[in-house]
């Protein structure tokens, strides 16, 4: 079937596949394309070299079972020892990025800076170096989700410290690993990091995840300001939010409400004070009177100072952001005051239906006209800004070479980006695929397959075998065109 549609997309140029016309107009010259991955789930050498533990190392010796197939990042992909070969397979595919993450406690074992790991930094100095002598653009997230255990130790991302400690990491990466570095991310996916990601000995609902998101923020802004104000950085500096295309359930006002209220609530609770400086109006006003109903003093939100509304307004140099999915939002009774909660302070009803297009796990359904409307809703929301997708893509299960699923993703996501930049104008300057190999895929294990290329997990030497899909990203990242003949770009 796959082959039969790329045959038909040889002879037309232009193709129907299912109910969409794939885009065939050239990206521009200057669009960027890339795969991403994170130190994490790929490098292995989880001790190596005198790299200190970091959460995901302990959480997964210590307690298997949180694990679906009880497996860990100890070796993964290797790519400690073989990035080589992995920026050998980004080179023949034809990147002109690729976005990796630094283990923080790779390069400083205790997460503070008065320990530095010399083997861990000459790894990523021997990337780099790699990557750019075979003019691959390195794109740097400083922070993955892998925490030093020394700093959860003393209470993680919720020490109000967190902010001074990630901000000292993320000044010695810009002195380290600066020289012309263009873009960096500084945190992945904060949201997920302070709520449902959140591996922390205790979490309190409806509180420590208002208190992490703050953190975040500050952190962030605090690592932006090092970067331009202190270090006079030529490059860009931005953090990556992420979720899901939130789809109204009908028309009526009350679900289209619901829906712009679940956007403000997820992708505007840092977009908001990054773009606008203070957290979404509809967000103060709920989380503030649920809060009162409960018998705080204040809101749990930790309201914005107006120093600190001015002091991260502005601090996101180009929109980044992770996307796979969409939901559709009903409107719904608000919850009944008792404990806090951060869904309840929300207040609506998500869901995906059963019909729609499915992937291997049951969060990632196959919706690419979402990944349209969410551009739209982001150009619209911060004034058009430059959006990088530093992350989408599609999980299948193990042993999928002939990866239809990933070619047909791939296909329909790139054709709705491509109509939102050249029908609704867009601002996209890049587009990573998550991820280049199959990797640690977090509680999934090995489960999941979300790589172009697969790695043989069974094997010491890791192995690595291209998908079909990396042939048709390939010839994507080589000719700009989605389809065998593009007309030029607009
Ligand atoms: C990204 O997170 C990560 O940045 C990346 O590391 C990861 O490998 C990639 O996506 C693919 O998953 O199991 O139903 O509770 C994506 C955001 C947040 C989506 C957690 C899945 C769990 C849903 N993810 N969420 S569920």
């Amino acid at each position: 079937m796959t082959s039969l549609l790329y045959l038909l997309t040889l002879i037309f140029g232009a193709c129907f596949a299912g109910d969409i016309v794939i885009n065939n107009k050239k990206f521009p010259e200057n669009f960027l394309f890339g795969c991403a991955t994170s130190s994490y789930q790929i490098e292995g050498g989880w001790d190596a070299d005198g790299k200190g533990p970091n959460v995901w190392d302990n959480v997964t010796h210590e307690k298997t079972s949180f694990i679906i197939d009880g497996s860990n990042g100890d070796i993964s992909c290797d790519s400690y020892h073989k990035y080589k070969e992995d920026i050998l397979l980004l080179k023949e595919m034809g990147a002109n990025f690729y976005r990796f993450s630094i283990s923080w406690p790779r390069v400083l074992p205790t997460g503070f800076i008065d320990n530095i790991n010399q083997p861990g930094v000459d790894y990523y100095k021997n990337l780099i170096k790699e990557l750019k002598s075979n003019q691959i653009e390195p794109v740097i997230t400083i922070y993955h989700n892998d925490l030093p255990q020394s700093i959860q130790d003393l209470g993680g991302i919720k020490n109000p410290e967190f902010i001074n400690w990630f901000t000292a990491y993320a000044r010695f990466c810009f002195e380290t690993f600066g020289d012309d570095i263009r873009y960096w991310l500084t945190i992945n996916e904060p949201y997920v990091a302070c709520t449902v990601g959140f591996i922390s000995l205790v979490y309190v609902d409806g509180i420590d995840d208002y208190i992490c998101m703050k953190n975040m923020l500050m952190a962030h802004a605090n690592a932006w300001h090092i970067y331009h104000d202190d270090l006079k950085g030529t490059g860009k500096v931005g953090i990556v939010l992420n979720s899901n295309w939130f789809e109204p359930e009908t028309d009526s006002a009350e679900d289209l409400e619901a829906s712009e209220r679940t956007m403000q609530f997820i992708w505007g609770w840092l977009g908001h004070p990054l773009y606008h400086g203070d957290y979404p109006e509809i967000m103060k006003i709920r989380v503030a009177n649920r809060s009162k109903l409960e018998g705080f003093n204040e809101s749990r939100i930790q309201e914005l100072t107006n120093a600190e509304i001015e002091y991260v307004k502005g601090t996101n140099d180009f929109f980044a952001f992770n996307s796979y999915t969409s939901s559709i939002v009903r409107s719904g009774p608000d919850a009944p005051i008792g404990t806090p909660s951060h869904n309840d302070d929300l207040g609506v009803y998500i869901y995906q239906p059963d019909e729609w297009r499915n992937s291997s796990l049951s969060w990632l359904k196959v919706t690419p006209w979402g990944m349209r409307k969410l551009l739209n809703w982001i150009k619209n929301e911060y004034s058009n800004p430059p959006m990088l997708i530093s992350e989408n893509g599609v999980a299948d299960g193990p042993g999928q070479l002939n990866d239809t699923i990933r070619y047909n993703y791939i296909r329909d996501y790139l054709s709705n980006i491509r109509d939102a930049m050249e029908y609704d104008g867009a601002n996209v300057i890049g587009y990573s695929y998550w991820a280049l190999l199959d990797t640690f895929e977090w509680t999934a294990g090995y489960t999941a397959k979300f790589g172009l290329i697969s790695v043989n997990f069974d094997d010491p030497a890791r192995p690595r075998t291209r998908k079909m899909s990396s042939y048709y990203y390939e010839k994507i990242m080589k000719t700009k065109c989605l389809v065998d003949e593009c007309e030029d770009e607009i």
